[in-house]
């Protein structure tokens, strides 16, 4: 009887619970709009904490720097090298190291990946306000060194499933061009044998990327390659690996080794 007598609001309360097919972009424009706020009031908590850092820096730079006296000025030894080339001081607090309080060296180490990681967000919320089309940036889990993004794989696979892998991840078993290359790799390969992007399948050695053999840099361990047979594993010895020093070798390529992806830094996602 109540709602006979009163049509305008049933249809009214209709209209209300009755779901629009529209409904959903008012509230997916919310969360957007909440998602860039958070992201802004991230990146805003990320930059105060830096200069903070910096300030620091700064200032505990300066009140050493009047106890360090003339003979340091004389020397040329600017504050930045200082820091750099500080070591922690184990006896500040000799029974409790985790507890200590971050050295000034330690601390630059902080603020220079502070910055690291500004930038990565930086580059990657100028991908995202682009929708894509201005991205400069690794993918999440990649390191970006020196114009290119590197994977480091967990696992081991045989050499063709690892360059298998890299490809479908558009990108190629990694490539050394350099010793300076060779550096950064070897300091993330840790105790494992890993494949990089250089085999002689056919009998000539050819890097993934199509990079000269001959010309390119390398590092092979003495002695190598060898194309060894004694194996037992069929053939010789046609794709390269590290040594966990990082010295080359050739071994079987179905022999499960970790592996590194590289890309160009233009790959992001
Ligand atoms: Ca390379
Ligand atoms: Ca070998």
């Amino acid at each position: 009887m109540a709602l006979s007598s009163s049509p305008s609001l049933t249809s009214w309360t209709l209209l209300v619970l009755t779901p629009s097919p529209l409904a959903g972009l008012p509230a997916l424009e919310t969360f957007l709009q909440r998602l860039l706020s958070s992201t802004r009031s991230f990146l805003l908590s990320l930059g105060l904490s830096l200069l903070l850092l910096v300030g620091i820096c700064v200032i505990g730079s300066q009140s050493e720097g009047h106890g360090v006296g003339r003979e340091e000025r004389n020397n040329g030894t600017s504050g930045l090298q200082r820091l750099k080339e500080q070591k922690p001081h184990p006896g500040h607090c000799p029974h409790c190291p985790s507890v200590c309080v971050p050295g000034y060296s330690e601390m630059l180490l902080r603020v220079q990946q502070l910055v690291k990681n500004l930038n990565s967000l930086t580059c990657k919320m100028a991908a995202l306000k682009s929708n894509g089309s201005q991205n400069n940036c690794c993918p999440t889990s990649w390191l970006e060194h020196e114009g290119s993004c590197y994977w480091f794989s967990y696992s081991g696979k045989p050499w063709p499933e690892a360059e298998k892998y890299c490809q479908l991840e558009d990108a190629y078993l990694v490539v050394i061009n350099s010793r300076e290359e060779q550096d950064f790799v070897q300091a993330h390969i840790g105790s494992s044998y890993t494949w990089m992007g250089l085999s002689d399948l056919d009998g000539v050695w050819k890097w993934a990327d199509g990079t000269d053999y001959e010309t390119n840099f390398k590092n092979w361990k003495p002695g190598q390659p060898d194309d060894w047979q004694g194996h037992g594993l069929g053939g010789g010895e046609d794709c390269a690996h590290f040594h966990p020093d990082g010295k080359w070798n050739d071994d079987a390529c179905q022999r499960p080794y970790h592996w590194i992806c590289e890309a160009g830094l233009s790959k992001g996602s």
